[in-house]
């Protein structure tokens, strides 16, 4: 009863976000704030949306693909040494697996799931420039009830490549960061955290921490947490208990082979916690992260509002002053005008740039008004993102144990 009486509380928070951005994008639309508007209009479709995306992203060959092979518990993405994955590839729920590749004219095709490694990898050059996302589904009990997982270009690939990954951000619900444990990161990947994840709104960040069995002895795998201790932890809400240590090779050769995971496998624990965040904690996680991109927007875009509304105003003064000198023109010529007929002549030609001038005009000042009252509305719609964001970032602290 208490659980339901939580979630309710979100549907309604969920509804007043999707109303206050359904609201901006109108009120950004109106003045012509085409970009703004649409990504207003992309939180609100987010925000209805069921599907949950969960965001892999990392260094070129930390071992992204290979870590999702290990949970489809077959070597399907192709890996490889070198840099490997050049299309977003998308991993979701289906009993029969297969695989759809997307064009980038939106064009869609089946393929044979073992052509995938061509289609989509670096190597495969032209071709794989013409995809827009790969398509794989498969039976992966984590994907069940509209969770899609992506497995994306390494970060510093260069180019289209490095820029996909950030794409994909502001539509992630869930972002994994996967390391190579030896060297945890360069400044330019803790920029990527801090600057991009972090403040696109995900604090609670799964970092794995790859290629374990390339330590060899107690000692190093020691110096490596500690390492990770100190770099990652502080970068995530829940510290170290959101870094994992896997060995993503062994666990694909085991799960392959159709052997379990030890217990104490890190990538278990991966596995359970995701599930565990996807099934608790993401719906309040996603309204956080909306109403920060909203409240971004709507500050970004506060200033053009009674900037625009003075440029409107002297639109219509213009407009006005127009109208007046046609009015003004009519009359005389009416009064110089000696026949009745002459008069109605010149009446119906003055007739539709009258009429149009005076639709200018009301058009004018009507949307200088609503440009105004939008100016108004900017800062109700900050307070009310405000009391969302702080509300929900108190819950989800006092709900940690
Ligand atoms: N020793 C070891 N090698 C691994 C592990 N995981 C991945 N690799 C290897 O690391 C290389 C890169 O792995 P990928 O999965 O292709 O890496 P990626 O992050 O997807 O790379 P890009 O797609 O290029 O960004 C491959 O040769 C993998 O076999 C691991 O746990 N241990
Ligand atoms: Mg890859």
């Amino acid at each position: 009863m208490e659980r339901r009486g939580r979630f309710d509380g979100l549907h309604a928070q969920r509804d007043e976000l999707v109303a206050l951005a359904e609201a901006l994008a109108a009120g950004l639309a109106c003045v012509q704030e085409s970009e703004r508007a649409e990504s207003c209009a992309r939180v609100a479709a987010d925000l209805r949306a069921g599907t949950l995306n969960v965001l892999f992203v990392g260094e070129r060959s930390s071992g992204k693909s290979t870590i999702i092979n290990a949970m489809l518990g077959r070597e399907i993405l192709p890996t490889s040494a070198v840099a490997t994955t050049a299309v977003i590839c998308r991993v979701k729920w289906g009993l029969v697996p297969q695989t759809i590749v997307r064009r980038k004219d939106g064009r869609t095709f089946p393929i044979d799931v073992s052509t995938l490694a061509e289609r989509v990898t670096v190597d495969s050059g032209v071709q794989a420039a013409e995809y827009a996302e790969a398509v794989l589904c498969w039976p992966l009990e984590v994907c069940h009830g509209e969770v899609e997982i992506l497995d994306t270009p390494g970060l510093n690939a260069g180019g289209e490549l490095g820029k996909a990954a950030r794409a994909y951000l502001a539509t992630a619900d869930a972002v994994v960061v996967v390391v190579d444990c030896q060297k945890p990161g360069t400044m330019k990947l803790f920029r990527f955290i801090d600057d991009e994840i972090r403040a696109a709104g995900h604090h609670d960040i799964f970092f794995i921490c790859n290629k374990l069995n390339l330590l060899h002895d107690e000692k190093n795998v020691e110096l490596v947490k500690a390492d990770g201790a100190r770099k990652l932890a502080p970068r995530t809400m829940l510290r170290a208990r959101r870094l994992y240590y896997v060995d993503a090779l062994a666990a694909v050769e085991a799960r392959a082979a159709g052997r379990e995971l030890g217990e104490d496998d890190e990538l278990l624990r991966f596995e359970r916690d995701l599930a565990e965040y996807l099934a608790h904690d993401l719906a309040r996680v996603r309204i956080v992260r909306n109403a920060v991109q909203l409240k971004r927007t709507a500050l970004a875009a506060k200033p053009q509002f009674p900037e625009l509304a003075g440029r409107l105003a002297s639109e219509r003064a213009d407009a006005e002053r127009r109208l007046g000198d046609v009015e003004s023109a009519l009359r005389r010529r009416e009064v110089e005008q000696p026949t009745f007929v002459e008069r109605i002549q010149v009446h119906r030609q003055a007739e539709p740039e009258l009429r149009e001038l005076r639709v200018d005009r009301d058009f004018l000042g009507g949307l200088r008004e609503v440009v105004l009252g939008w100016s108004e509305r900017l800062d109700a719609i900050a307070d009310a993102l405000d009391q969302i964001i702080i509300g929900e970032a108190n819950r989800i602290r006092s709900e940690r144990p």
